[in-house]
């Protein structure tokens, strides 16, 4: 069905490359999406700065991670594929939308908690109000739907209560944006590799964890192959079963079969077999994606050219809201 009428807003945090977690939660639904709704694929590069980056390395990886976007088949001719620290708007809302939320809802959010412990030497009020700028990227485009991963439930909640509680406050201005989140068993959410119990992540300390898009062949069948499993060697995915139920989940991502038939396939077989041939299905559904990043990742002139021209429409979209805004809670107009 078209929805043409219908905008979406998605991001990912250019905080490194990119993993099958990622791509399965998170790109593979926008590919289908950029066919049917005006989307926004944003480079949230505002919200890596709440954890300490090298200055080189995460220009590098923003370019990265554009790269690898349009390696991945997005593209700009059907969508406004942009950096968020492009386009000024996004903060001047976030600041906005600070003053209507209150402190305690965000201290539950399970994301603070985490990236609070793992760098607990850095807990600054930015990432405390990370969620924050989330809702305010997606109000600004009076986006209608957002495809994330299951881990971005509760920020999506609280993009819709911010933007019920300025329309109720300062009357009708954002239209209160859907999640669309895929099951856990279609990959909302895809594990560890190495700890089945939590999210696989690009930024875990432990390489072994996760896939990146950009791994080599041999590197992703190694993984897989050392992925940590239960010891019943029973292939069926189950809750009690984590490590192979996140297998199971991944290879029917890459394969589209579904997880009955594959358990049935495997079917007196062991492990070892299921891991490699996942590891082989993944490395081959990469290899054009490392191909394409290969040829156009070198052309950064051409890169930030898009990006900028991007930047432009994304802006254009952006400022009437934030006037709107602006205007509806008392702000003088602006000469
Ligand atoms: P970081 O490790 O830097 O916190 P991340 O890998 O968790 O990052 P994000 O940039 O926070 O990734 O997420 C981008 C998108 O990918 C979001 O929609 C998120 O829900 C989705 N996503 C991230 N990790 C997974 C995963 N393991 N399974 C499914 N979707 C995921
Ligand atoms: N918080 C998200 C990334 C993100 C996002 C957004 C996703 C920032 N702004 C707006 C969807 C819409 C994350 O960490 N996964």
């Amino acid at each position: 069905m078209i929805h043409k009428q219908k905008t979406l807003f998605s991001g990912i945090q250019p905080s490194g490359i990119l993993t099958i977690g990622n791509y399965i939660g998170a790109i593979r639904q926008w590919l289908e999406m950029q066919n049917e709704y005006n989307c926004l694929f944003s480079l949230v590069d505002m919200h890596v700065i709440t954890v300490r980056q090298d200055p080189k390395l995460f220009r590098q990886q923003t370019l990265d991670v554009f790269a690898l976007y349009l390696a991945c088949g997005l593209d700009p001719n059907k969508s406004i594929i942009f950096a968020q620290s492009h386009v000024s708007a996004h903060s001047e809302l976030a600041w906005i939308l600070n003053c209507i939320t209150n402190h305690g809802e965000l201290s539950r959010m399970t994301q603070f908690k985490d990236k609070s412990q793992r760098h607990s030497d850095n807990v600054n009020v930015g990432l405390f109000a990370y969620p924050v700028l989330m809702a305010a990227d997606i109000l600004l485009y009076q986006s209608d739907i957002v495809p994330v991963g299951d881990d971005q439930k509760q920020h999506l909640e609280l993009a819709r209560n911010l933007a019920q509680r300025f329309n109720h406050h300062f009357g009708e201005t954002f239209v209160v944006p859907e999640p669309m989140i895929p099951k856990q068993a279609e990959g909302g959410r895809i594990m560890s590799l190495q700890d089945p119990e939590k999210k696989m992540s690009k930024s875990d300390a432990n390489q072994g964890a996760y896939i990146n898009l950009l791994d080599e062949p041999n590197k992703i069948r190694k993984k897989f192959k050392r992925a940590v499993t239960d010891s019943d060697n029973e292939i069926r995915f189950a809750e009690d079963k984590p490590g192979i139920s996140n297998l199971l989940t991944i290879y029917s991502a890459f394969t589209n079969k579904a997880i009955s038939d594959i358990e049935k396939e495997y079917e007196g077989k062991g492990y070892g077999a299921l891991k490699t041939d996942v590891g082989d299905t993944v490395a081959d559904f990469l290899e054009p994606i490392q191909q394409k990043f290969a040829e156009i990742r070198p052309d950064e002139t051409q890169l930030l050219k898009m990006l900028h021209e991007a930047a432009t429409k994304a802006d254009k979209l952006a400022r009437p809201t934030l006037n709107k805004v602006m205007d509806a809670i008392g702000f003088l107009p602006r000469g």
